[in-house]
């Protein structure tokens, strides 16, 4: 018996390991302190904080985990493709965008969609954010485009042959509720995640990565990003051409993502201070869960199941999450002193709703050195019953999804942070 569960073992067909879904099985760790530097100096002022340790621990999570982000600045290309000043019932304007990252028209580019309330007067914060299934999926609207290049097989959402169909219009509209968003006052720009890069492991070839390469290059080197940074790095050129859209206020901007989308989410938040605010939903490994916990999915887990979304360098702490200098509340940490929200479901234990919390917590010293309320929660708090300080929390009933419920607490807190 033990013979064949090793060949079985060998041959990749059993997993090696069932996910912990235990809290006294959680192993004793030790996390790295966001207030001492790598060198063993407390970091006693936000001075030190801003100068030294921040970008100290920027460094790290590109070397380590999501991999490095090209700095060097497209020529992007906006074109404005279609624009209905009275979408939703007059409610609302409607614009599609292209962003043409090149001179080239067949790509790589990505349709930005926009919903502006028309009661406005004057600039009006913004929500940002991916999704999965395309900008027509989001709302039963027939005017949307549909994206025309690779999506992932779902035949419950219409896709055929990895393509969108007209099956896929509104397949997601649950969850982005687009009339409620507008009807409180935010605009909201989705984009469809599949134009920055397909979720599919293909060695880099294809989405953004090739833009980049040097002469003679195939693909990221191990520091390099994954698509979680390309998906991250998308959502800062959505911020570049807001800011160039003059019923936006960028100093109002908000991105949200939910699960890997999430984890992409914080990433951009992390680096890109221009962002006022971040909705991390349900984000778990590699997002907002502490690694060290190893409960639900573990890195191995990860990056076995999706290679491309890390760095290379991020596959060594398999198994090894102690030996990293980093844990996810120091992704946290690197949004302060902006508002950030971490949403959780209780039976998500995938995502590991107590390692999200976690996170949120440890992340507080931070905030608090900057002058701030951080996370005004020492324990896990009871199920729908949100936490709101500048680090905000919720852990909804149900499972792995967006729900009214979510979207009413990403939008209170931003009331309370962007009003
Ligand atoms: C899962 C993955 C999670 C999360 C999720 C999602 O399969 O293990 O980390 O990213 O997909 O994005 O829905």
């Amino acid at each position: 018996m033990r013979s064949v569960v090793l060949v079985l073992l060998a041959l990749g067909l059993v997993q090696s390991r069932a996910p912990n879904y235990d809290e006294s099985r959680v192993p004793d760790y030790e996390l790295p302190d966001p207030l001492v530097l790598m060198d063993g100096t407390p970091v006693e002022d936000a001075a030190t904080w801003r100068s030294r340790r921040r970008p100290e621990i920027l460094e790290l999570f590109e070397e380590h985990v999501y991999g490095r982000t090209p700095s060097r600045r497209l020529e992007a290309r906006y074109v404005e493709t279609s624009s209905d000043e009275s979408a939703l019932q007059g409610t609302a304007t409607r614009k599609e965008v292209t962003v043409f990252f090149t001179e080239r028209d067949d790509g790589p580019f990505m349709n930005v969609l926009v919903y502006i309330p028309n009661a406005r007067s004057g600039p009006v914060p913004a929500f940002v954010g991916l999704n999965f299934y395309g900008n027509a999926s989001i709302h039963p609207d027939p005017n949307i485009t549909l994206p025309t290049g690779w999506m992932r097989a779902g035949d419950e959402f219409g896709v055929v042959g990895n393509r969108a169909t007209e099956a896929t219009r509104g397949v997601r509209a649950h969850r982005w509720p687009v009339e409620r968003i507008v009807e409180r006052g935010y605009a909201l720009a989705p984009i469809y995640y599949g134009d920055l890069d397909p979720d599919f492991d293909d060695g880099f070839a294809n989405g953004v990565h090739p833009l980049f390469y040097e002469e003679g290059q195939s693909r990221p080197a191990a520091d390099e990003w994954g698509s979680v940074g390309a998906w991250a790095w998308g959502l800062s050129r959505a911020l570049d051409y807001l800011e160039s859209a003059p019923e936006i206020d960028p100093e109002r901007v908000a991105v949200m993502g939910h699960s890997r989308l999430g984890k992409a989410a914080l990433w951009a938040g992390a680096q890109d201070e221009r962002f006022a605010l971040v909705v991390s939903n349900e984000s778990g490994c590699g997002g907002a869960a502490l690694s060290r916990r190893r409960y639900g999915e573990t890195i191995e887990d990860i990056n076995n199941g999706f290679p491309h979304w890390f760095c290379t360098n991020f596959k060594r702490y398999n198994g090894h999450e102690d030996r990293l200098p980093v844990d996810q509340h120091m992704l946290v940490a690197l949004i302060a002193p902006r508002p950030v929200y971490i949403a959780s479901a209780q039976e998500d234990r995938w995502a590991d709703p107590h390692g999200e919390f976690l996170s949120a917590r440890h992340a507080s010293a931070v905030y608090e050195l900057l002058g701030t309320d951080g996370l005004a929660a020492a324990e896990m708090p009871a199920v729908e019953k949100p936490v709101s300080s500048t680090i905000g929390y919720h852990m909804r009933r149900g499972g792995h999804d967006v729900t009214a419920y979510d979207w009413e607490r990403f939008l209170d807190f931003a009331d309370r942070h962007l009003r």
